[in-house]
């Protein structure tokens, strides 16, 4: 966008607090800058984002080009082939969305891929561990349980997801969990996935050159292949993940760099899928490898997970996380780590020289991602504890060798995570009638005001986590409640927000209806996949009724202040295409003041019915906008007398903290 400019572009010589707010992550950039280590931190101090591609107005789809239009002069140029701006932009908007699936469901896939080995017997290591929710997924999308082994509902269940992926003509299974509107809006538009192949190979061939040259036909398809993400690959890698290594509920945990310990051999997995990381925690208990560790002197083994897989872990089985993206290679520095442990997504090739730095293995275990320098250890789910005990033994042995200063930042926070949408209807709703109703009830007398889902990375063009951080405090100060997975949450949990006590940071209603349940006012859902729980819980708050026929007439909105990957902007498009306003931080890379940003930013709404996309790189205006939207649905849905529609200024936030 031609009159925005990325929140804060890092310039060297860097003040650590000028690019963070995490003080673990601050000491060991402090740290890493009187080794003479290099971060990514620096690396955007002194790499300038390029301004034509921040603003999308470049095209490298044929050598006639690469093409370079004005994004000041939107309609002076055109590519060679005649290519408009809107054609350039929304190509490659459409490709970035492809990629961001891609990842998606490729990790959905290979959860599958594992379920069928699961049910067909052929491995034996992992079993499902949840029928009930194998059950309830079955029968969410018309599978018959009454009288069936779970081995028949489950082979079924498979047959069905596999569909998922590779269907040809027809309709993703779990198109049909979402609101019968929403179906309704999107059958018109043509948006209902057939299968996530067939929608990314489609979405390549038609950014081609010369292929599809109308940024709404395009709009149409790369909604399509967005929603094949969040209602196919992510919501199937969710689905599967709980349904074999257990849904999630609330478990108390300690997240930051302080959860290192310098008298244990520490191990840090850090990447997307949880299949390595479960295993892992099958090796560290292991009785012998304990003993291993006690032999090389150290205290025992320690276990903490990074990023997604670590969102994951934590809030499945309480393990300790200890940082989001921006903290990976600052951790390195501490000189604590015997063993990084990393399988695919948002894993920075710079991770290999910071390890090299401090004498610490870099191990990648996924075919599908080697780091030229890392060592590969191939992870095979049919004998996963041979890569992951032979792990263990690798961070004892570094753990015997370590010959360097160690410095551990003591920050650690605990707070509550893992909260499923599951988890929400039951802790609203009781035991016997978990149901939405409670939720549904207090957003129309108007305790809480509406929901926000925060999400995405850290990026080093911002100041990482206070972008998240002071988006959602002014959220719930506004009584909304809060919802978030990755990184993000990940910031919010180091700032504490992720407790019950946290609720005295809300405003009136929200903190009654918090203190009453007993819960936080931000609930944390998981990792970047677990945002198709999100979606869920949007379809029962329209199912239960009171709010509307369709997601997009919920009072609910979403953001992902400090994104940086492909994978978020595939995201954002699913919660837009699902009918949620959307707004991202950082930098946009469309042109304002052009067709295909009105596409985007207005008419996806106004007419299709849809969600739409917002951006502002202010955390303070990024609430404003959520939260008047917020609003303006209440008003369309009459519920807005029931709470007076203004934004609690300073004076009355002082009052309330005081
Ligand atoms: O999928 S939030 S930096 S770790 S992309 Fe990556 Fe972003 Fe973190 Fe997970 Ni999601
Ligand atoms: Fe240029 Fe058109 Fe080729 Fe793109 S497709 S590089 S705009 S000639």
């Amino acid at each position: 966008m031609t009159d925005k400019k990325p929140s804060k572009t890092i310039e060297a010589p860097v003040n650590f607090r000028d690019i963070t707010i995490c003080d673990a992550t601050i000491q060991m950039l402090e740290k890493a800058r009187r080794d003479g280590v290099e971060t990514a931190f620096d690396r955007a101090a002194s790499m300038k984002a390029c301004p034509i591609g921040s603003d999308s107005a470049c095209c490298k789809h044929c050598f006639m080009g690469p093409c370079r239009l004005n994004a000041k002069d939107p309609y002076g140029k055109v590519g060679v082939c005649g290519a408009t701006i809107d054609t350039i932009m929304a190509r490659n908007f459409a490709r970035m969305v492809a990629a961001g699936a891609a990842a998606h469901t490729d990790h959905g896939m290979g959860m599958l891929d594992l379920f069928r080995e699961v049910v067909s017997g052929h491995i034996t290591e992992y079993r499902i561990k949840d029928v009930q929710k194998l059950e309830q997924v079955a029968q969410s999308i018309g599978i018959e349980i009454e009288g069936r082994t779970t081995e028949d509902i489950a082979m079924d269940l498979y047959k069905e997801l596999e569909r998922t992926y590779t269907q040809v003509e027809g309709e993703i299974p779990f198109a049909q969990r979402a609101p019968k509107k929403t179906q309704e809006t999107w059958r018109k538009y043509d948006m209902i996935p057939r299968g996530s192949m067939r929608e990314i190979m489609e979405m390549m061939h038609r950014t081609h050159m010369g292929v599809d040259q109308d940024f709404e036909n395009l709009t149409k398809q790369f909604s399509r292949t967005a929603l094949a993400d969040g209602w196919g690959g992510s919501m199937v890698a969710t689905e599967i993940s709980d349904i074999l290594f257990g849904t999630p509920t609330p478990v108390a945990v300690e997240v930051n760099m302080g959860v290192l310990k310098e008298d244990f051999v520490n191990i840090i997995v850090h990447g997307h899928e949880p299949n390595m990381f479960e295993s892992m925690l099958v090796s560290v208990n292991e009785p012998t490898l304990i003993q291993a560790a006690k032999d090389a002197g150290a205290k025992g083994l320690n276990l903490v997970g990074m990023c997604c897989s670590g969102a994951e872990m934590m809030s499945r089985h309480g393990v300790p996380h200890a940082g989001n993206f921006m903290s990976t290679e600052a951790i390195l520095v501490t000189g604590a780590v015997d063993a990084m442990v990393v399988d695919v997504q948002c894993i920075k090739q710079g991770l290999v020289k910071v390890a090299e730095c401090y004498g610490t293995p870099l191990f990648t275990t996924n075919y599908r991602c080697h780091i030229e320098g890392a060592t590969h250890m191939q992870f095979h789910e049919d004998r996963p504890s041979e890569c992951t005990d032979e792990l263990v033994i690798k961070a004892v042995s570094r753990f015997k060798g370590r010959n360097k200063p160690i410095e551990i930042p003591k920050m650690r926070n605990m707070g509550i995570h893992g909260f499923s949408h599951e988890y929400i209807n039951y802790m609203l709703g009781g035991t016997f009638r978990g149901s939405y109703t409670p939720l549904n009830d207090n957003i129309i007398n108007g305790r809480i005001r509406g929901v926000a889902g925060v999400v995405g990375c850290t990026n080093p063009r911002v100041k990482q986590d206070w972008v998240h951080v002071e988006l959602v405090k002014e959220l719930i100060r506004n009584d909304v409640l809060v919802v978030q997975t990755g990184c993000s949450q990940v910031a919010l949990a180091k700032a504490g927000l992720l407790t019950p006590e946290a609720a005295h940071l809300a405003g009136p209603g929200l903190s009654e209806v918090c203190e009453t349940v007993g819960m936080p006012p931000v609930l944390g859902l998981g990792s970047c996949v677990d945002n198709s729980r999100i979606l869920i819980a949007c379809t029962e708050m329209v199912k239960t009724g009171g709010l509307g026929d369709s997601i997009a007439d919920l009072p609910v909105a979403g953001a992902a202040p400090e994104y940086m990957s492909e994978k978020a902007i595939a995201i954002g498009q699913y919660f837009v295409a699902s009918g949620v306003y959307t707004v991202f931080g950082v930098t946009f890379p469309i042109v304002k003041d052009t067709k295909f940003h009105d596409m985007l930013f207005r008419r996806m709404e106004e007419e299709w019915g849809l969600g739409k996309w917002g951006f502002s790189p202010d955390p303070y205006e990024m609430a404003r906008m959520m939260i008047e939207h917020i609003d303006k649905k209440r008003k369309a849905l009459g519920i807005d007398k029931a709470r007076d529609r203004v934004m609690m200024d300073f004076a009355d936030r002082q009052k309330l903290e005081a």
